[in-house]
This record gives structure tokens, C-alpha cells and sequence, in this order.
């Protein structure tokens, strides 16, 4: 018994000291990366892919694995090292030795759109562990909807000292311990070490106490001890609450001088602390080089779940077939024809009755229609849901321990709402929305970052858009908002006009498979400016003629949501005035310019005079007007003040556009004089 527990240890060091030599040989290769969290959390990685974690590396998507997130990103090597060591076809060791380097599948962080095996692009600190959040919340939602003999999977994290510093971390503990995310467990990796030398100069939190009190289990363990892992691991798979271990590891471990030092955080260990810790781990092998008999131990390992594999696809098979036909539709991500004909009815209600509404109270109309029609959808708001409707009648809530529902309380946690709604996307077979106010698209930035650069399809509708929010005051006005999401590479922003524009923003959100959207919509309420059914989606390429000039036209008005009304008074009153005009509706600036060169000119058009209108500041919008277009908006913070009195006060209204106009009309009919003086 002692001798079988000896060669199990052995055998465990030895496949521990794989991880650790592949990642300190390539970190050095590179002469760059993070040797010190994988040589750290070998053990850890060791046990729980080795014994515990589902999946199969034939089929790297295989929906009901288990997913591991690799929160503290830094450490990728652990991650390359494992997807190599475990037969991911994509992770050759020539890969293994291009680490960091230009086109390889082993980025510096890992990317998830790069690399098969990486369930979620990480790097910056917490934002897994509130992805991980989103994965274990979509595993029981679907579990709740399917079945346990096709969705039944836990969700890993190994998070580092950095993660559970970060802030996000606080908003995803207490939620997941508020909804007993049992499934999900948290490896913390607990060396004591950061960037800058020991823990010990910046936090001395109680991490068990910590995660107690959010209604966490936490224990303590030996984090290099592979049998105290283990059972840890068991006690939390049958939990009945989220599970934090805290697992106090050597940071570099087997590095002669540099381990427990913050030296071995984040650069190469140089060829002497190599050479030593090779002779410390016991490691006779060249660099790069895995003897076959670990190979093929790692391998075994890695077809552990085949045959799991297997029965979970006969248990699909022999699902109901409408259901089995739903579950498949849920998981591809295709939405459901219904959902075409809910924005159509929406339309055709639109124009048949055309009425004064905000484009949040539009929202809620157009997501009554689509609620049923798209059972993927799963809406939230963080504690404004009354001020973002986005629950409608028919979304069950999301309780403790209670999953099937459409609809979540997220709590004031814009953060990690935003970071757990990428984590539903990414696990699949949901479509994550949220609700906040537009200003504190600041609070999920991170996030949504993230989830553009991921190509993340999660849509958040964010409303008190502008000014027009009126007496709650500069804190709660976006004015930069607008522009600093624009400049989000593939972040849609859909900021619509009327009801009939927010039902196809919504269309275009939902459609689009590959990134995320904000839909920024209006407190105040809007006249209906689309009201005659249009078949096609007229927002879909981003701007539109909404009302034509009589005639050449002498002045073009572009606005988005809620400014197009004013551009359409303004309109009607340079008309009358002689001065024949043009509205162009923005609602998505971002589409508007991924168009070819001609739609773009056309759209633009050639008047003299082009003036661009949005209560927020002008950043973007020379690109449709030019340096020397007039733009009406804000060039500062708002007040606190009922919206009429803002408009009046900061100068956006029909009657600032229509001088605008006039002024723009008589500094070029003062030019040939200028020039003949
Ligand atoms: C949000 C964020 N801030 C800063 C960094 C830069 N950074 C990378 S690792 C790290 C901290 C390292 O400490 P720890 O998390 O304990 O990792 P370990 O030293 O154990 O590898 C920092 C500050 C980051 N990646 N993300």
C-alpha cells in the first residue's frame, strides 16, 4: 500500500514536472512570459485534468465538457503545456517553442479565438473568474431547460492573487455564492507573491473568510500535495454551494533561487536557474523533450472521457426529436425564424399606430415579441430593471438554486455582469442581454472589450442615453459614451430613433453572431418618425436617408436617436424657409462606416452644408461631415435640470439647427465676396 502510494507520487511528480519544463524552456525560448504561476500550480493542473476534468481533446467544443478558465492569463504556458501534454491536435510542440511569437497558437495570453482548448481570452486580472461566473450560470440555465443527462458540467478556475484583488472579483463572489453556483469551483492559487515582491505589501485579506461570508465553501490546502487536492476537489463536486480552495503553492516552484520570489513571477529564469531546477526536479531531459512513457501517460489521460463522450451523444440521440432539434439549434447559436416575424410585428404596430414612446419603453415592446420566440435570450439589469425594461411579463426570474427562467437580477455589479454575460456567451446555447444606464458602460468596459476582441455576441441595452435623463445631473449624463464605445473595434453601437428603429437595432444585435452591441436608448419619450412599414431593415446598414430634399439639396442633417426628431423639425422649417433639406438617421455609426466607398457618398450626398447632430460630444462624426461640418451637441458635461431646459440651455434644437443652417448658408455665400475684396 505505502509502495503503491510512493509510485503514485512519482508518477504524479513526474507528470507535474512535465508542465514545468515545457513552460520555463518556452518562456525562455521566447525571452518573455510568466514561468513562476506554471511551474507553481503543476500540481494543481495535474490532478484536476488528469482525474477530474471532462473533456475530450478529439473534440475541443464538445458542448457538455467541463470548462476550465485559466483566469490568471499570464500563466497561458500552464494552459499550452497542458493542451500539448493531453493531445489537442492544434498544440504540436512546434507550437510549444513559438511561444509569444507572431501566428502561433500560443499568444501571451490566451486567446480563445486562436486556440482550441482555450475556453476564454484572459490576461486581465478577475475578468475569467467573472466569465466562469456567466459559464457555471449557462451550464445550470440549460440544465434546468434539457436535462441533466445532457447539460451536467462544472466550471474550473484557477485564479491567482491578482484576480481576487481585482474588484470584479468581489461583485462574482457574492453573486455566485448568492445563486449557489455549486458546479463551479474556484482553484485559487495562493502564493503570496505579485509583481511587485510579497502579497504582504499591498492585501492581508482572510480569502477563506472572504469567500465564507459571500456563502462560499473554502478550505485551505497543501497546493503541492496531490492527495489533499483531490479530496478537496470531491468534497466540492458534491456541494451544495460554490467552492473556493485555496491552494498554497511556491510560486516557481523547483527553481532553485528564484522560487517563492516575485523573480519568477513574469521573465525567463536564465540558463543557471534552468540548469538548477532540472537537477532539483529530478528533470534529465533536453529542453522540449517529453519521454514517451509520460507522453503516453498524459495522452491516456486525455482520452479519459471518450467514452463519456460517447454515451453523452447517444443520451442526445435519443432525445425527443423537437427537443433534441432545439437543444442543437440552442447550442449552433441559430436563431429561430420566429424571430424575424416578432420584429416584423413589431413594425407593422409601429406603423399602424404611430406613437410617442421612449426608445426604452420600444425596447420592451420589441422584447415582448421576441421573449418567446427566443427562449436563448437571458435578460438582467443591474437593479434598474424598472428604468431599463428589460424584463418583460414573460421572463421568469432567475432565483438561488432556481435556473430555469429568463431573467436575472444581477445586483449593482455592472462588472462582472458584463464579464459573466461573455462567460454565457462563450459556454454557449444562451444570448445574454443586460440592462444599466448608458454612463456606466464605464463599469463594463473591460468586459465588452473583451468580448469585441473574443467576437462575444452579448447585447447590452444601456438607456438614459444623454441629457435628455434630465434631473439626475452630469454624473448620470453620457456625453463621451456614445464615442468611446464607437471606438471599441467590432462594438455595434445602435443608438435608434423611434420604435421601428429599435425593433430592427434589436434584429441587427441579435443577428449579429460574432461580437457584441449597446443599444443606447432614450428615458425621455420620442415621436414616431418611421411610419410606413418598411420590409427591409433600414438600419442594417447603418444610416439611411430618412427624409429626402425637395429638389438639389442645400443642407444635410445627420443625427442619431433621439436628435432626429429635431433634425426633422428643423427640416420642415429650412423647407418652408427656401432651403431645401435632408435627414439622414444614424443609428449605427459603426455599420454605417464598414460600408463600401459608394453607399457611404451617397448616403453622405453632396449639399454644401452638412451638420451633424447627437447630444454628446462630436468625436466621430467628422467622419460624415468633415472637419469643417457644423456639429451640434455637447462640447462639456451636462446639469441637473428637467430635459427641455438642457436641450435649451446646451443649444440642441430645432431651432439652433435651422440657425446652423443659415450661418453655414451665409459663410458661403460670404466667400466669393471675401475673395473678390
Ligand atoms: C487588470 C490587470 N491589472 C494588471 C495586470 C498586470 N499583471 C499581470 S500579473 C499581475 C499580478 C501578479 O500577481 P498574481 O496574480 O499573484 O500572479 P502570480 O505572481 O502568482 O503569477 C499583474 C499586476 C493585469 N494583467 N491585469
Amino acid at each position: 500500500m505505502r509502495d503503491e502510494r510512493v509510485t503514485a507520487r512519482a508518477n504524479h511528480d513526474r507528470m507535474a514536472n512535465a508542465i514545468r519544463a515545457l513552460s520555463m524552456d518556452a518562456v525562455e525560448a521566447a525571452k518573455s512570459g510568466h514561468p513562476g504561476l506554471p511551474m507553481g500550480a503543476a500540481d494543481i493542473a495535474t490532478v484536476l485534468f488528469t482525474r477530474f476534468l471532462k473533456f475530450d481533446p478529439a473534440d475541443p467544443k464538445w458542448p457538455d465538457r467541463d470548462r476550465f478558465v485559466l483566469s490568471a492569463g499570464h500563466g497561458s504556458m500552464l494552459l499550452y503545456s497542458l493542451l500539448y501534454l493531453l493531445g489537442y491536435k492544434g498544440m504540436t510542440l512546434d507550437e510549444i517553442k513559438r511561444f509569444r511569437q507572431l501566428d502561433s497558437k500560443t499568444p501571451g495570453h490566451p486567446e480563445n479565438f486562436i486556440t482550441e482548448g482555450v475556453e476564454t481570452t484572459t490576461g486581465p486580472l478577475g475578468q475569467g473568474l467573472g466569465n466562469a461566473v456567466g459559464m457555471a450560470l449557462a451550464e445550470r440555465i440549460l440544465a434546468a431547460e434539457f436535462g441533466p443527462d445532457v447539460v451536467d458540467h462544472y466550471t474550473y478556475v484557477l485564479a491567482s492573487d491578482g484576480d481576487l484583488m481585482e474588484g470584479i472579483s468581489h461583485e462574482a463572489i457574492a453573486l455566485s455564492g448568492h445563486l449557489k453556483l455549486s458546479k463551479l469551483i474556484v482553484l485559487f492559487d495562493d502564493n503570496g507573491i505579485t509583481i511587485d515582491g510579497k502579497l504582504s505589501l499591498s492585501d492581508s485579506t482572510d480569502q477563506v473568510a472572504r469567500f465564507k461570508a459571500a456563502g462560499w465553501n473554502a478550505s485551505k490546502i497543501d497546493g503541492h500535495d496531490p492527495e489533499a487536492i483531490a479530496k478537496a476537489i470531491e468534497a466540492a463536486q458534491k456541494s451544495d454551494k460554490p467552492t473556493m480552495i485555496a491552494c498554497r503553492t511556491t510560486i516557481g516552484f523547483g527553481a532553485p533561487k528564484k522560487a517563492g520570489t516575485a523573480e519568477a513571477h513574469g521573465s525567463p529564469l536564465g540558463a543557471d536557474e534552468i540548469k538548477g531546477a532540472r537537477e532539483k526536479l529530478g528533470w534529465n531531459y533536453p529542453a522540449f523533450e517529453i519521454p514517451k512513457d509520460l507522453l503516453d501517460a498524459w495522452r491516456k489521460a486525455g482520452a479519459r472521457s471518450q467514452d463519456a463522450h460517447k454515451k453523452w451523444n447517444e443520451r442526445v440521440k435519443a432525445l425527443p426529436s423537437d427537443k433534441r432539434t432545439e437543444f442543437e439549434r440552442r447550442l449552433a447559436g441559430r436563431l429561430s425564424p420566429a424571430v424575424s416575424g416578432a420584429v416584423r410585428m413589431v413594425k407593422e404596430q409601429a406603423a399602424a399606430n404611430p406613437k410617442e414612446i421612449a426608445t426604452r419603453k420600444a425596447s420592451e415592446s420589441v422584447l415582448d415579441a421576441l421573449i418567446e420566440k427566443a427562449p436563448e435570450m437571458i435578460g438582467g439589469s443591474a437593479d434598474l430593471t424598472g428604468s431599463n425594461n428589460t424584463k418583460t411579463k414573460g421572463m421568469p426570474v432567475i432565483s438561488p438554486g432556481e435556473f430555469k427562467g429568463q431573467f436575472l437580477h444581477w445586483g449593482i455589479r455592472e462588472h462582472c455582469m458584463a464579464a459573466a454575460m461573455n462567460g454565457m456567451a462563450l459556454h454557449g446555447g444562451v444570448i445574454p442581454f443586460s440592462g444599466t444606464f448608458l454612463v456606466f458602460s464605464d463599469y463594463c468596459r473591460p468586459s465588452i472589450r473583451l468580448a469585441a476582441l473574443m467576437e462575444q455576441r452579448v447585447i447590452h441595452v444601456m438607456t438614459h442615453d444623454s441629457i435628455g435623463l434630465g434631473e439626475d445631473g452630469p454624473t448620470h449624463q453620457p456625453v463621451e459614451h456614445l464615442a468611446a464605445l464607437r471606438a471599441i473595434p467590432n462594438v455595434d453601437l445602435f443608438r435608434p430613433a423611434d420604435l421601428t428603429e429599435t425593433a430592427e437595432c434589436w434584429q441587427l444585435a441579435l443577428e449579429k453572431m460574432k461580437g457584441p452591441s449597446v443599444l443606447a436608448l432614450t428615458r425621455q419619450n420620442l415621436p414616431a418618425l418611421r411610419t410606413t412599414l418598411e420590409e427591409k431593415n433600414l438600419c442594417a446598414l447603418g444610416a439611411y436617408e430618412l427624409a429626402p430634399a425637395k429638389g438639389k439639396a442645400q443642407v444635410s442633417l445627420f443625427a442619431s436617436g433621439s436628435e432626429v426628431s429635431l433634425c426633422i423639425a428643423a427640416k420642415t422649417e429650412l423647407d418652408k424657409q427656401g432651403v431645401s433639406t435632408r435627414v439622414v438617421s444614424v443609428p449605427c455609426l459603426d455599420l454605417f462606416l464598414a460600408q463600401d466607398e459608394k453607399y457611404r457618398a451617397a448616403i453622405i450626398g453632396d449639399a454644401p452644408i452638412k451638420i451633424a447632430v447627437e447630444a454628446a460630444i462630436r468625436l466621430g462624426w467628422d467622419a460624415i461631415i468633415g472637419t469643417d461640418g457644423r456639429f451640434i451637441g455637447m462640447t462639456g458635461f451636462g446639469a441637473s435640470a428637467p430635459y427641455k431646459d438642457l436641450y435649451r440651455r446646451f443649444g440642441i434644437t430645432t431651432e439652433a439647427i435651422v440657425a446652423a443652417a443659415f450661418a453655414a448658408l451665409g459663410d458661403r455665400r460670404e466667400i466669393p465676396h471675401k475673395e473678390r475684396a
